[in-house]
C-alpha cells in the first residue's frame, strides 16, 4: 500500500488500483483530499501494470460534498473540476464505489467517473439547493444526461437525497454491491476490463435530453416546488442551470452553472443558509455540559394532559417506539385525547406519511390511564396540563409522591417559571422545561429550559430524547416566555399597536409573510383561535380580540376572526373588523395615520432583535445562532434570512439600533435599546460573527 498523503492512500488489486480516501467525519473534498485523487489518480493512470482504478472512501461515508468549510476562500488547486477532468480523460476505467450519503461534490465527481457502484444502505444526492447554492461541479449538466430534466430538476429543486436501489433504477448507479464494496468494486473494474465495455462519459450523452421539451419541464417544476420554494433565490436559478443541459453544449452549460455558483456563493441567502447549516450543528454543544456526558436511560414516558398538546408529544416518542403512558383526569377527555392521536395517526397513513403497519406499532404503544399512580414506572414524565402556575404546582406535588427515584420531571409550559415548579418538588435537580411548539408532532423546535438547579445528566438526556424523537433541542434558561414566546411577544405588542395607529392586519400580515414567514399574527391568532384565554364573563371589549370574541369571530374555527374565511378556510379582509379597529382607534384618541410597509417590517421585527439582545446579555440563550434556530424550527422564520440575530448582522446592528431610538423619541419605552445592542455598535461588533 502507498500512502499518498494524509488522507489518501493507494493500493494495487491484481490489474485494478484501490484509491482509498480518508477525511473524517464525512470526507468532504477539502483541499488535502482533492491533492490527494489527483495524485493518486497520476500515479495509477501512469502505472502500466494497472488497468482500472477504484475510488472508495474509509469511515462513514462516501464523500458528502465539497468542504463547506473552504467556501468564501480562494479555491487551491486542484479543482474538483481538475479531478474530474482527469477522470474522463483517462484511458483506464474509473469506478466509484459509493455508501453512506454521496452528496454534492461527492456524487458529482462519481458522475464524472466511468461507472458507479453502491452499497445497498447507500444515499445519493444534490443537496446544495439546502445551501442556497447550486451544484457547481457539473452536476446540472451531468444528472440531466442521465436522467432526463424532469428527474434531475426533481433531485436538485428539493436537494432530497435518494436510495441506492432507487439510483440504481434510474441508471445513476450501474450496480448494487451484493458483499463487501470494495472486493465487488474491485471484481466490477476487472470485469469492465476483460469484457472490454465502453468508456461511458454522461458529458457526452444527449439521448435523455434530444427531444425534451424544457418549457413543459420547467413549468411542472414549478408546480410541484414552488411554493415550498417562495422566496429563494437559488430556486429559479438551479431550474435554468438544469434547463441549459438541454439548451447547450455541454462545456457551455458548465460555464454558466460556474458562473451562477459562483454568483450564489458569493449572495446574502447563501451565507444565510450555510450559516443556518453550522447553527443547527451547534445547539447541541452545550458550554458546561460535555458531549459525553452519562445520560439516564428512558424506557417508559409519561405526559399528563391527552389534550392537543399532549397528543402532539405523545406521538413523537410513540413513533420513535418509546412506549408510554397518558393520564388524563375523565373517560371523556382521555377518549378524546386518544381519539386526536388516531385520527392524527390516520390522516398520515393516507398521505403516505407513515405506513399502515408503523401505525399500529405507534399506537400499540400507548396506555391510557386515569391513574396518576400509573405513572410511577415512567422515567420521563412530561406535564402538558393547563398553563396556570398553580395547576402546575398541584400537579409536580403529586409527581413528586409517586415518580420513582431518577425520574425526570419535565413541564411543557410556555412562560411560566420552571424554578417555582421545581420548588414543589424535593428534587428540583430533575425537574426542567420541554417546551415543544404546536402541532407538537410537526414542529421541529424543542426548547429544554434549564432551571436554577437542573442536573447536568437530566439535561443531557432531555437534549438526547429530543433529537431521538427527531426534534431540534434548543437549550433556554428561565424567563418569562423563555426565547421563542418572549421575542414573539415583543413582536405581538407592536403588531397590536400598529392597528391602532393606521395599519390593518392584513397589512401587517402582507408584509410578514412578503418578508419570508409562512404568516403573519394576525392569520396566526386566527389560526390558533382567538378566544384562548378568553372569558365572556370578564370580557370588557378591552381589546380588538375581546371586541372580536364578543362579535363571536373567535378564528379560523368559527369561520371569521381577524379574516372572514370562506368554506376553503381562505381569510379575506373583513368590512366588519375594519369598521371595529376604526372605532377603538377613535375611542383611544388615535389620530390615524397612513404607515408604510418599511415602518410596519421595522417595528415587528427589531423589537424582536432588540428583546434576543437582552436574551443573550442575560444568558437565556447559550448563543446567538440558538436563537437563530428556534425562530426557524419554531416559527418558521426563512432560513434564507438566517434568523433574526444573523438578519440584524446583515442589515448591520447600527442600522436596528438608530431606528430603535428613532422610534425610543417618538413611541416611549417599548423601543428602549438593549444594552449589548448599544454595546456591539459601539465596539463595530456583530451578534453571530458570521453575516
Ligand atoms: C457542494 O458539494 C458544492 C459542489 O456542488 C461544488 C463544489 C465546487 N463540509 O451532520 P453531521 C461536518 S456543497 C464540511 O452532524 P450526520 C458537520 O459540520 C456541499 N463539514 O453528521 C459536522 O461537524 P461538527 C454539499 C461538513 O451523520 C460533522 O461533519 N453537501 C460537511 O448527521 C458531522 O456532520 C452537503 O450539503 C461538509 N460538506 O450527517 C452535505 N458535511 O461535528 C452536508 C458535514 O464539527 N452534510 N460536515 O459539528 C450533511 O448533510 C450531513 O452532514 C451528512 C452527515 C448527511 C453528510
Amino acid at each position: 500500500m502507498t500512502t499518498i498523503n494524509r488522507a489518501t492512500t493507494l493500493d494495487v488489486e491484481g490489474e485494478v488500483a484501490v484509491l482509498t480516501l480518508d477525511n473524517p467525519p464525512v470526507n468532504a473534498l477539502s483541499h488535502v483530499l482533492r491533492e490527494g485523487v489527483a495524485a493518486g489518480l497520476e500515479a495509477a493512470v501512469a502505472d502500466p501494470a494497472v488497468k482500472a482504478i477504484v475510488l472508495i472512501c474509509a469511515g462513514r461515508t462516501f464523500i458528502a460534498g465539497a468542504d463547506i468549510k473552504e467556501f468564501g476562500k480562494p479555491i487551491a488547486a486542484p479543482t474538483l473540476q481538475d479531478l474530474q477532468d482527469r477522470i474522463e480523460a483517462s484511458g483506464k476505467p474509473v469506478v466509484a464505489a459509493l455508501h453512506g450519503t454521496s452528496l454534492g461534490g461527492g456524487l458529482e465527481l462519481a458522475l464524472a467517473c466511468h461507472y458507479r457502484i453502491a452499497s445497498p444502505s447507500a444515499k445519493v444526492g444534490l443537496p446544495e439547493i439546502k445551501l442556497g447554492i447550486i451544484p457547481g461541479a457539473g452536476g446540472t449538466q451531468r444528472l440531466p444526461r442521465m436522467v432526463g430534466l424532469p428527474r434531475a430538476l426533481d433531485m436538485i429543486l428539493t436537494g432530497t437525497p435518494m436510495g441506492a436501489a432507487s439510483a440504481v433504477t434510474l441508471g445513476i448507479v450501474d450496480e448494487l454491491a451484493a458483499g463487501d464494496l470494495r472486493s465487488e468494486a474491485v471484481r466490477l473494474a476487472a470485469a469492465i476490463v476483460s469484457d472490454g465495455r465502453p468508456l461511458r462519459r454522461v458529458r457526452d450523452e444527449t439521448a435523455r435530453l434530444g427531444d425534451a421539451d424544457v418549457e413543459a419541464a420547467l413549468s411542472a417544476a414549478r408546480e410541484r416546488h414552488g411554493r415550498k420554494m417562495r422566496g429563494f433565490e437559488s430556486f429559479e436559478k438551479a431550474m435554468e442551470a438544469v434547463a441549459n443541459a438541454a439548451r447547450m453544449p455541454f462545456d457551455e452549460g458548465l460555464a454558466r452553472e460556474r458562473e451562477i455558483f459562483a454568483e450564489l456563493l458569493g449572495g446574502t441567502q447563501s451565507r444565510a443558509q450555510r450559516y443556518v447549516f453550522g447553527a443547527t450543528r451547534a445547539v447541541a454543544k452545550i458550554a458546561d455540559i460535555p458531549v459525553d456526558t452519562p445520560t439516564r436511560p428512558i424506557g417508559r414516558v409519561g405526559i399528563i394532559g391527552a389534550g392537543t398538546m399532549g397528543g402532539g408529544i405523545a406521538m413523537n416518542f410513540l413513533s420513535a417506539g418509546i412506549p408510554m403512558t397518558i393520564v388524563e383526569q375523565s373517560q371523556e377527555a382521555l377518549d378524546r385525547g386518544t381519539g386526536i392521536i388516531a385520527r392524527n395517526y390516520a390522516a398520515s397513513a393516507s398521505k403516505g406519511r407513515i405506513r399502515p403497519e408503523d401505525v399500529d406499532k405507534a399506537t400499540g404503544l400507548l396506555s391510557p390511564s386515569l391513574e396518576f399512580s400509573d405513572l410511577s414506572d415512567c422515567d420521563l414524565i412530561i406535564e402538558a396540563a393547563f398553563e396556570e402556575m398553580e395547576v402546575k404546582k398541584a400537579i409536580f406535588e403529586r409527581l413528586d409522591a409517586i415518580a420513582r427515584d431518577g425520574a425526570i420531571l419535565a413541564s411543557n409550559t410556555s412562560y411560566l417559571d420552571i424554578d417555582a415548579i421545581a420548588a414543589v418538588t424535593r428534587r428540583p435537580a430533575d425537574v426542567l422545561g420541554m417546551h415543544f411548539f404546536s402541532p407538537a408532532n410537526i414542529m421541529k423546535l424543542l426548547e429544554v429550559v434549564r432551571g436554577r438547579q437542573t442536573a447536568k445528566d437530566v439535561i443531557a438526556t432531555a437534549m438526547k430524547i429530543g433529537r431521538d424523537i427527531g426534534k431540534t433541542a434548543v437549550l433556554v434558561g428561565v424567563c418569562h416566555g423563555f426565547v421563542g414566546n418572549r421575542m414573539l411577544s415583543a413582536r405581538q405588542r407592536e403588531a397590536n399597536k400598529l392597528i391602532l395607529e393606521g395599519a390593518m392586519p392584513w397589512d401587517v400580515d402582507r408584509v410578514l409573510t412578503g418578508f419570508g414567514l409562512p404568516m403573519g399574527p394576525f392569520q396566526m391568532a386566527d389560526l390558533a383561535g382567538l378566544d384562548l384565554g378568553w372569558n365572556r364573563e370578564t370580557s370588557k371589549g378591552e381589546t380588538i380580540r375581546e371586541r372580536l370574541c364578543e362579535a363571536d369571530r373567535r378564528g379560523q374555527k368559527t369561520a371569521a376572526g381577524f379574516y372572514d374565511y370562506d368554506e376553503a378556510r381562505k381569510g379575506s379582509p373583513s368590512p366588519l373588523v375594519e369598521e371595529i379597529i376604526l372605532q377603538k382607534s377613535r375611542e383611544d384618541g388615535f389620530e390615524r395615520r397612513a404607515i408604510g410597509d418599511d415602518e410596519i417590517l421595522e417595528r415587528l421585527v427589531y423589537p424582536m432583535i432588540n428583546e434576543g439582545a437582552k436574551i443573550l446579555d442575560e444568558g437565556i440563550a447559550q448563543r446567538a445562532s440558538d436563537i437563530d434556530v428556534v425562530w426557524i424550527n419554531g416559527y418558521g422564520w426563512p432560513v434564507y434570512r438566517g434568523g433574526p440575530m444573523f438578519y440584524a448582522d446583515t442589515i448591520g446592528p447600527h442600522t436596528v439600533l438608530e431606528k430603535m431610538r428613532e422610534f425610543e423619541a417618538r413611541m416611549g419605552e417599548d423601543f428602549a435599546p438593549a444594552p449589548l445592542l448599544e454595546r456591539i455598535v459601539r465596539d463595530g461588533g456583530s451578534f453571530t460573527g458570521a453575516a
